[in-house]
């Protein structure tokens, strides 16, 4: 249903939870991925390293190039004689003052590796087998250095990662407000909690892929990459192979999921792939090129996310009231930095979630380590903010001995109080301030759609049955819509349907149904009459791409601009040939008409599709069924076309861009009931709750369809994923064997939803983002809730049976 407190549009198709026009082609089979592409092209695949650390002493091919079916083998060597650009370390794309030491890879590996998987060379053959034969030939000689693994050896320093950065330290962050160090001398009470997240990965079920085709006679390259961001992926593309732009194309096809982790651009097997065709299509071999990730290589060679050790200090009076919260936090960063600090930069200002301490800081490192580079992962260092500020409140209602939800209404911002500026920076440069938000009224609808005045009574029934149940309670606020900008092209044919284009990607998010909808409602047309393309540079060249919810608030916005625009133009080529002023029209099914009259009506209306005829002089001139249907083509010989109206350009299309004065702050509260066997420490979510605000709601079974898929990514994060390294830097768990996800055998016995609605002023349309939240204070909740039923601090994440038999048998000789 749509949320209750949403504006009733009866009309309007914002706010109606049609399905997914999306699914029927991809739940048939006829998606079309990156591997559905390129079948006559020439397959890449590359030698990675075995080694945590190493220098490369030597690289020997004679062999592998002597193998039947291989057109090429490239090196770093090769990289260095063909450009200064191909050449370049891979770029730091975000920078940011606190990163004190940014270290970058290579397409190839230069003289050293830092991760086990790390590219060091690359074979292009006539298959996949030959070229994985070649790279099992390819003889690479090692000096094996010391690896740095884990945020504790990269603390002690014992060993570096990068020999220049001795203390492995890429970024030392610190802000905060208030005096700290005074609040907590002063504070009636004061706790100190070790707190752990573990290391996990964005595990899209497509991994990442790029296919390239040169084109000798054009002296253009197009390639299609599996990617979250298709314009900047060009605009690296572009650079490193110096060509202009408007000579490099980038497509992301149907993207099998991205979660994060196809953000970065370029990554290096973009480069080599694009780098190839266009030197093997230049020499007459092959003009394509193509790549495809397999699942080991997406443990080793992708990225990594999550992976901190905390430290909080609180200091707070006898009713939970927080005067300090002293927060400092060590990240593992893996080997590379290409996406800069901004995981550490969302812990460490999204860490006070709907609070409002008295004073504040944060002390964070970003360290290097010997593994898979650490790059946002759906949630991107929020869950881990959640996770310390969180498990602090429960440690302190426990220690008062007071109500878990009271201690955080004792501290939540109130909506009078909003805007709120906590006079600290925000992750996007901008000022730290909330737009809207009612946390209480969330907290409200929680208490009642878990049952929590009844949950005492349920928890003793159920002890009394031998059963151990738990309940555990998270908020969040979640920074959503980052600028700068977003833009759209809206078109109208002359049938009277639509193509809209963004340039953003879409990964499964329901872009095509959610952006028509308010291409619809703007035009007067049905849904099913809109297309939405997106993520390709031929269609819409200018774009930021798909992360940090910012789809709905940013594209959404754009094509709303766009199509308004559209609209202006249509009243006004309508206004002249009915001889109506354009403010007595509306767009309305399928037709510009007067104001309260039927569409369709004689005299005081006419089809979009033939305004789209009348703004096209060309076609009106060439095409006899459109000067007829226009009904004012006096005869056949007649080819006299109607003109633009003045000011107008030819065509009913427009170009519109967003650009929001900062980001706004979605939130949520979640709860989940847990029940944790007795014997066998296996622990059963039976009941997980959610209320959710992202303002306005475009379509509200897309969104609910968003939070649960998150929800359940965040309670495989709480229970069962974790990467696990060992001291050598080798990945244990690089199958879906040992890493394990939910399947639907552990989701919740229910998931029920509900939203509140507090509308954002800073986009035309009031929206939030959407797509992260469910995963967001997920492993604090499910934390919160085995703590609660077994009476035992839980600390770290994830909680296998095995580690909670563990903390068990330690709590029992304690
Ligand atoms: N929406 C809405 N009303 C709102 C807000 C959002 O109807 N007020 C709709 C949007 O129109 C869109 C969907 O909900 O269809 C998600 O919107 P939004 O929150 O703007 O997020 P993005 O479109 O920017 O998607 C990115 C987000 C992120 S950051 C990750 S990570 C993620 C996610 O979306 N990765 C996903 N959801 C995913 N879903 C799938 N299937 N696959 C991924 O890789």
């Amino acid at each position: 249903a749509a949320p209750d407190d949403a504006p009733e549009q009866p009309d309007k198709l914002f706010g109606k939870p049609i399905p997914r026009s999306e699914d029927a082609r991809l739940l048939s089979g006829e998606g079309r991925y990156l591997d559905d592409l390129g079948h006559n092209a020439l397959i890449a695949a590359f030698v990675r390293s075995p080694h945590a650390h190493a220098r490369i002493t030597a690289i020997d091919v004679g062999a592998a190039l002597d193998m039947p079916g291989i057109h090429a083998i490239y090196t770093y060597d090769d990289l260095e004689a063909d450009s200064p650009e191909m050449a370049e370390n891979l770029p730091l794309l975000i920078p940011h003052p606190a990163i004190v030491a940014p270290r970058n890879g290579y397409p190839l590996a230069k003289d050293e590796v830092n991760h086990v998987g790390e590219a060091i060379a690359m074979v292009v053959a006539d298959n996949r087998y030959l070229a994985e034969d070649a790279c099992a030939k390819i003889d690479v000689s090692y000096e094996v250095l010391p690896p740095v693994v884990g945020i504790e050896a990269a603390r002690r320093a014992d060993h570096a990662v990068h020999a220049e950065i001795p203390d492995n330290v890429a970024a030392h962050l610190q802000h905060g407000f208030g005096d700290v160090d005074a609040e907590l001398a002063k504070a009636p009470h004061r706790l100190t909690l070790d707190l752990e997240i573990e290391r996990s990965a964005s595990m899209p079920m497509e991994g990442k892929g790029v296919y390239a085709r040169w084109d000798d006679d054009e002296q253009a390259l197009t390639f299609w990459t599996s990617t979250q961001t298709s314009t900047s992926a060009r605009a690296a593309i572009a650079a490193r192979l110096n060509m202009a732009h408007n000579k490099v194309h980038c497509i992301a096809p149907d993207v099998g999921g991205g979660f994060g982790v196809k953000i970065v651009h370029p990554w290096p097997e973009e480069v080599m792939v694009t780098w190839a065709a266009r030197r093997l299509g230049r020499a007459g071999i092959s003009s394509e090129v193509k790549w495809v990730e397999d699942r080991r290589e997406h443990f080793v060679s992708s990225a990594h996310e999550r992976g901190q050790t905390q430290q909080v200090t609180v200091g707070f009076d006898d009713d939970g009231r927080l005067l300090a919260f002293d927060f400092a936090f060590w990240h593992d960063n893996g080997a590379y930095l290409p996406y800069g600090i901004i995981v550490v930069l969302n812990t460490a200002t999204q860490v006070l979630g709907p609070y409002k301490p008295k004073s504040f800081r944060v002390d964070a490192y970003s360290l290097y380590t010997n593994t898979v580079l650490v790059t946002p992962y759906r949630g991107a260092g929020r869950p881990q903010a959640v996770f310390a500020m969180e498990r602090s409140m429960d440690a302190i209602a426990k220690h008062l001995g007071k109500d878990v939800i009271e201690v955080r209404e004792t501290n939540f911002i109130r909506p009078e109080e909003m805007p709120y500026d906590f006079h600290l920076t925000y992750q996007d440069g901008r000022p730290l301030i909330y737009d809207t938000g009612d946390y209480q009224a969330g907290m409200d609808k929680l208490k009642e759609l878990v049952g929590w005045a009844d949950f005492a009574e349920h928890k003793e029934r159920a002890r009394a049955e031998g059963r151990t149940i738990g309940i555990g309670i998270g908020a969040y606020v979640e920074g959503t819509g980052p600028g700068p900008y977003e833009g759209a092209h809206v078109l109208v044919e002359t049938s009277g349907k639509v193509k809209a284009a963004t340039g953003l990607t879409t990964q499964g998010q329901g872009h095509q149904t959610t952006f028509a909808q308010i291409v619809a409602d703007d035009l007067g047309v049905p849904v099913s009459d809109v297309e939405i393309v997106t993520g390709d540079t031929r269609r819409f060249g200018y774009a930021v791409g798909t992360f940090a919810s910012r789809g709905a608030v940013m594209s959404g916005s754009a094509f709303h601009v766009a199509a308004q625009l559209v609209a202006d133009k249509a009243r006004k080529i309508a206004g002249e040939h009915l001889r109506l002023d354009p403010d007595e029209l509306e767009l309305r099914g399928g037709h510009v008409c007067k104001i309260g009259t039927e569409p369709g009506a004689e005299g005081t209306s006419i089809p979009l599709g033939v305004v789209a005829v009348l703004s096209n002089p060309l076609r009106y001139a060439f095409d006899r069924s459109s000067r007829q249907a226009t009904g004012f083509a006096k005869a056949d010989a007649d080819m006299s076309v109607p003109p633009v109206p003045a000011g107008e350009a030819p065509g009913l299309e427009a170009t519109g861009y967003y650009s929001p004065p900062g980001s706004t702050f979605a939130s949520g509260v979640h709860a989940a009931i847990v029940e944790t066997d007795p014997e066998t420490a296996e622990i059963h979510v039976r009941k997980y709750v959610v209320i959710h605000d992202c303002g306005n709601v475009i379509n509200p079974r897309v969104v609910e369809g968003q939070v649960q898929g998150a929800v359940v990514q965040g309670i495989g994060g709480a229970l069962y994923e974790e990467i696990v390294y060992d001291e050598h830097g080798q990945l244990l768990n690089a199958s879906y064997m040992d890493f394990l996800m939910p399947f639907v055998t552990e989701l919740p016995d229910s998931l029920d939803m509900d939203h509140t609605v507090t509308p954002s002023g800073l986009n035309p349309l009031g929206m939030k983002g959407a797509g992260e939240a469910g995963v967001i204070p997920t492993s604090a909740v499910i934390a919160a809730a085995i703590e609660d039923a077994e009476g035992i601090p839980v600390n770290a994440m994830p909680i296998s049976p095995s580690k909670l038999f563990e903390l068990r048998l330690e709590h029992a000789a304690a």
